[in-house]
């Protein structure tokens, strides 16, 4: 199968290269796209040099399947032009995923909502991703009323300038910023732009997100994302309430069975999910859980994810295996 990743440089598209490979997804042929300053430099993919190319010389290459995570406004002019040649887009920017003609997928829940004709597909913000992966075979047992959720987001989810920011700043050099403020010993609770609302993009694309992909507009929301200095993944703490009661020994059950879903949960040896473990692992951790005595029907729970992985590149790929699997491509 031929196979492009649009953004094949940024720390999304690389690690996709690196999910893919270790995947063993049937890729015949890479065909890497990165900007104009990068065409022609090479990307190694399972022990092969390959050359950047150019969005239209990939189109004219006619792969497959175009994976891309390249920025919103390279998806919004180039993922049409790939749709339009036949090639099925697996899009990780924001542009596609509020649009009501496109599908934002989580294979683990709303999978069966993709079709043949099904050429722009989103793939979800990261932290909403990790949160309805654990939310959802909760939802259905106990139907989600309403969800409060506070995120620590790993610096990886800005891109390499924060990575680098970050360690300088623990080196105590000096070096570009990608945040206004220091990230090192410091929290910045601003994700993305403030919106008219008081929210950022961040916090109500989890809000917008999650009713889209669990099929669900009544479930009520509220989100507050922070950046925090950590590399390894995305932790949340989240409340729900449900409009049935539960027992904690059965929703620990639900999660256990749960796909993609790994039970960190022993308080007594102080065992939980933590982004240092987390780190290159492909699940989505869920920990500290316990009922929220201060209403009835409500439960408290930690998750944590590697937002580069199935926050990003594992759960686009993972949709390009079940289109695959299918036949579609
Ligand atoms: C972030 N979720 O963490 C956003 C985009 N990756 O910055």
């Amino acid at each position: 199968m031929k196979v492009a990743v649009v953004g094949a440089t940024g720390l999304v598209g690389t690690k996709m290269l690196q999910v893919l490979e270790e995947r063993n997804f049937p890729v015949d042929e890479l065909i890497p796209v990165a900007s104009a300053k990068s065409v022609g430099k090479e990307v190694k993919f399972k022990g092969k040099a390959y050359k950047i190319v150019s969005a239209d010389d990939a189109i004219a290459a006619k792969p497959n399947v175009a994976i891309f995570s390249a920025g919103g406004s390279t998806s919004l002019e180039w993922a049409p032009k790939f749709a339009a040649a036949g090639i099925t887009v697996i899009d990780n920017s924001s542009a596609w995923r509020m649009d009501p003609t496109k599908k934002l997928v989580v294979p683990e829940i709303n999978a069966d909502a993709l079709t043949p004709e099904d050429k722009i597909i989103a793939n979800p913000n990261c932290s909403t991703i990790q949160m309805v992966v654990a939310l959802a075979p909760l939802h259905k047992a106990y139907q989600i009323k309403r969800i409060v959720v506070s995120t620590y987001q790993s610096v990886t989810g800005t891109g390499v300038k924060a990575v680098t920011q970050l360690f300088n700043e623990r080196a105590g050099e000096e070096g570009e910023k990608a945040y206004a403020y220091p990230i090192d010993l410091n929290v910045i609770p601003q994700i993305d732009v403030f919106l008219d609302n008081g929210y950022t993009k961040e916090e109500m694309k989890m809000v917008n997100e999650t009713r889209k992909i669990m099929r669900d507009d009544s479930i009520r929301i509220t989100s507050t994302t922070v950046r925090i200095p950590v590399v390894g993944g995305h932790s949340e703490s989240v409340n729900v309430e449900f409009a049935k009661d539960y027992a904690l020994p059965d929703v620990r059950s639900l999660l256990e069975t749960a796909p993609g879903v790994v039970v960190v949960d022993e308080p007594s040896k102080a065992q939980y999910p933590m982004p240092l473990n987390a780190h290159e692992r492909d699940e989505v951790f869920v920990g500290r859980l316990r009922r929220d005595d201060s209403q009835p029907n409500t439960l408290n729970l930690w998750i944590v994810s590697d937002n580069l992985r199935k926050g990003a590149a594992t759960n686009a790929v993972q949709i390009a295996e079940y289109l695959a699997g299918k036949g579609w491509l």
